[in-house]
Parts: C-alpha cells; structure tokens; sequence
C-alpha cells in the first residue's frame, strides 16, 4: 500500500479556454479569454494595461479553437479511462451557460453540452471535478459593470451556480469556485476580467475585487451545501512555498509576507474572516473597500471543504532588491533558486517544494487539500513511431509523487486527490503557446493554430496508467 486513500482520486486537469475550442457554438458568448491574443501584446492584456479593442487586426486567439474537446470530449474522456483516471478536474465556459451574464433563463444547449460531457465521464466512473469560473467571464459582463469591480458580478455568478448546481446534482460533487483566486492580483484581466482606466487606484481595484469574487465564493459555497449537503467545496491557490534567500531575518520577514500575499484569499475562504494583517495592509494603503452589510456573516457561515491547490514550483524572496537572479515562475517571478534545475520556461523544478507546500497548508487550515494542478510544460517531439519519449515528464512527475506520498505517509497530510495539468496537450494560459506541452496525449497542433488536431499517446501515458493502477506505489 502506498499509504494513499483507496478512493485517492487519481486524474488530470484542464480548463475550458485552453481546450474546448468552439469558441462561438451552441449559442456561446464571448468570454473575457476569448480576446487575450497570442504573441507580443499578450502579457499587456493579461494585466489590463491594453485594451482588447485596441488590438491589430491580424490578432490569432488561441481560445478559439484550442485543441477543439468540444467536438472532440468522447475520444479524449476513453483516452483518460484508458488511463483509469478516477476523476477529471476541468471547468465550465460561464459564456455558454449565460453568453452575456446578463440573461434570466440560462442556454440550454450550454447546459445539455456539459451534461453529455459530464454523463460521458460518469460512463467510466471517473468522477468529474468542475471550476465554476476558470479564468473567465462574459465579455458582456466586463463591457457592462468593469467585470469583479463591482458586485453586480456576486448576483451573475450566484445566479449561474445556482443554475448548474440545480441541473449537475447528484452527478457532480466536487466544485471549485474560482480557479487561482489569487491571480487576480497578479493578471487581473486573465484572473478576473479586470481592464484598467488610467489614472485609477489599481491596488483599490483589485483588492474591491477580490472582496466580491470572496463574498460571491462563499455564496456559492452556501447554495452548494443547501442544494446537496453531499457537496464539496474548494477554494483553488496558485501555491508554492516562498523560501528566504538567505538565513538574514530580514529576507526570513520578506518571504513570510510574500506568502501570506497569496494565503489572504484563502485565509478568508477556509477561516472565514478577514485576517489581521490583510486589515491592517488596507488600512495602510488606504484601501476603503464597498462593504455589504451581511458580508462578514456571509464569509463567516460559509467556509470551503477543502483547499485545492496548483503546485509547479517553489518561490524565493529577498528584502534586498539588488541580490540574485530573477526567473519566470507560474506567473510570479521569483528569485532563481541555485540548488533547482528549471524547465525550459525557466520554471524551477523543487519537488521537495511540494512537501513542503503541502505542510504549509496543511498546518494552517487542517482541511483536505486536493492538488489540481502540477506538471511539466516542455518541447515534445513527435517521433516517426507517433509517439513522443518524454522520459523527463516521468520524471518530473514520479520526483513529485514521491514527495507527495511522503507529506501523506510520513506528515499525516489529509490529501483528496491528484490532477495533473494538462493531461491532453492544450494552450498555454501564460504564453498562449501549443509548444508548451504538459500532456499525456499529444495533439498535433501548432502555435500559430497548424496541425489536424490528431492525438496520439506519449511514453509517459502508460507511466501513468501504472502508477494510477497501483495507487501511487
Ligand atoms: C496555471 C493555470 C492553468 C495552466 C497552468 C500552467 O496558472 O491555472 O490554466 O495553464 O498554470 O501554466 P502555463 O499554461 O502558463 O504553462
């Protein structure tokens, strides 16, 4: 026995913008990913510094038709029961359930698309685990209300959970309600639709924001526990420790504050109140957040089940500004860690980061964590025996299941479950690239939107079958 539960929920991971494709069918709207362009301007829309309408013409928007799962969802749910995936994390297009935001009744064909989706993955008993709101809102929503800024925003989602909790009952149990809350304060277009007016209080912004994707995360939590007390739901972090650079206690203060920079969102959605230093951060910046008069209740009533988590690398901080070398990381750029290898996008590799991840939270909240996101993005080759040998996935992945088992086996870490990202090639969120690839399958397909979209499976897809097959061991 590998000291993981029986049911230890084994899977992959994917998110509807960078898979489905379909951009415009079924009675799809726009959704705020669907006008974040590849290419040079990419990063500037992602942080809401350039408009989308004022994009060159020629713009290629990978969304669009990502790998196309939309028409594509029953030969690549066999590939992942093939796998024997026990579950399989990916979100909802809010678009194509309300393709406004604004409507009363929601799009039928919306809703039957995911319901065939979902009663395909229930055929192989694979249990689906759905992000209400993966990096994307109705374009309609951000034209109307400036998206999260406003709390119009809590009363469309309240309405579009309600939708899909009523319609998914009893087939979907586990809900995350917003993919990586805190990027929002890292990309705040990509994370929450956010596009900036000049001249305004951008920190103002994003924290009125956070406060309203909170306060909407723990209404949704409420509605799920009132439609199905047999619901689970998870708030979702961006993780991965932040270590001091040095034993100075300064970088030891530096690398606390960075941490806790990510952990206010979830401090709020597990513990259920604001913490004392995210209060005193607003009062010193002068932060006046608009308030409803129910809202403390509301956070504290309604906290989440369990703390989901994306793990790619661990992070490193220094008070002083001057020292070391900086290098990508899952959008936070961090200080490179001379005791890591990275991948070729810079991301550090620190698998013992994880286990160390992993008792952080643990530590803090004392509630099941379940990990959604963890893999390696890599150049894959297609070899002429249409297969790709990505021995280094293997052994990115075997390196961070070792430690993973150990935080359960050895630290007593309650963990849910297992998601790798990308268990099918898709679009990168971060560049937008297909060059980027993290699956098991690989889709031809190319960045600038070249390839038959055929998939083919890789070395590592029988690797994975193995280890789901013997539970970790
Ligand atoms: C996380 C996102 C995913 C995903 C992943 C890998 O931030 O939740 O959507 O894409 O990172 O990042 P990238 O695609 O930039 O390599």
């Amino acid at each position: 026995m590998s000291g993981l539960r029986k049911d230890f929920l084994w899977g992959g991971a994917t998110a509807a913008n960078q898979c489905e494709g379909g951009y415009l069918d079924g009675g799809k709207g726009l959704g705020t990913v669907d006008v974040i362009p590849w290419g040079e301007h990419r990063r500037a829309v992602m942080q809401g510094k350039l408009h989308y309408n004022a994009l060159p013409e020629d713009a290629y928007f990978p969304s669009h038709e990502a790998i196309d799962m939309y028409h594509n969802y029953k030969e690549d749910i066999a590939l992942f029961a093939e796998m024997g995936f026990k579950c399989y994390r990916f979100s909802f297009a809010w678009s194509r359930i309300f393709p406004t935001g604004l409507e009363n009744e929601p799009n039928e064909e919306g809703l039957a698309f995911y319901e065939a989706f979902i009663d395909e993955l229930l055929k192989y008993n694979i249990e689906p685990v759905v992000t209400i709101c993966h990096f994307d809102v109705p374009l309609t929503l951000e034209q109307e209300y400036g998206s999260w800024r406003s709390r119009k925003l809590i009363d469309a989602y309240v309405k579009y959970c309600e939708v899909i909790f009523k319609r998914f009952n009893g087939k979907v149990k586990y809900w995350m309600t917003f993919n990586e809350i805190n990027m929002l304060m890292h990309l705040p277009f990509m994370g929450a639709g956010i596009m900036f007016k000049e001249g305004e209080n951008e920190l103002q912004v994003k924290y009125q924001a956070a406060h309203n994707e909170l306060v909407a995360s723990a209404l949704a939590t409420k509605l799920a526990h009132e439609i199905n007390p047999e619901n689970k739901v998870g708030c979702m972090l961006a993780a991965g420790q932040f270590y001091p650079y040095s034993c100075k206690p300064e970088d030891v203060l530096e690398a606390m504050e960075k941490d806790r920079n990510n952990y206010f969102f979830i401090d709020v959605q597990s513990r259920g109140a604001y913490p004392a230093y995210a209060k005193k951060f607003l009062e010193r910046n002068n932060i006046q957040l608009e308030v409803g008069a129910d809202d403390e209740r509301i956070l504290r009533e309604n906290t989440v089940d369990y703390i989901a988590f994306s793990y790619y690398t661990s992070r490193l901080a220094s008070k002083d500004p001057n020292v070391g070398e900086r290098t990508a990381g899952n959008v936070i750029a961090t200080l490179k860690n001379p005791h890591l290898q990275a991948s070729e996008w810079g991301w550090q590799i620190d698998p013992l980061g994880l286990r160390v991840t992993m008792n952080a939270l643990y530590d803090r909240y004392q509630k099941p964590l379940f990990i959604v996101e963890n893999g390696l993005g890599a150049v894959d080759v297609l070899g002429e025996n249409e297969t790709v040998e990505d021995d280094y996935r293997i052994a990115y992945l075997e390196a961070h299941i070792k430690e993973m088992i150990k935080a359960v086996e050895l630290d007593g870490v309650d963990l849910l479950g297992y998601t790798t990202w990308g268990c099918i090639d898709l679009v990168s969120a971060s560049t937008g690239e297909m060059k980027k690839r993290y699956g098991f399958i690989y889709v031809d397909k190319d960045n600038a939107g070249n390839g038959n979209l055929k998939r083919y499976k890789k070395k590592s897809f029988d690797w994975y079958k193995n280890v789901i097959a013997n539970n970790g061991l």
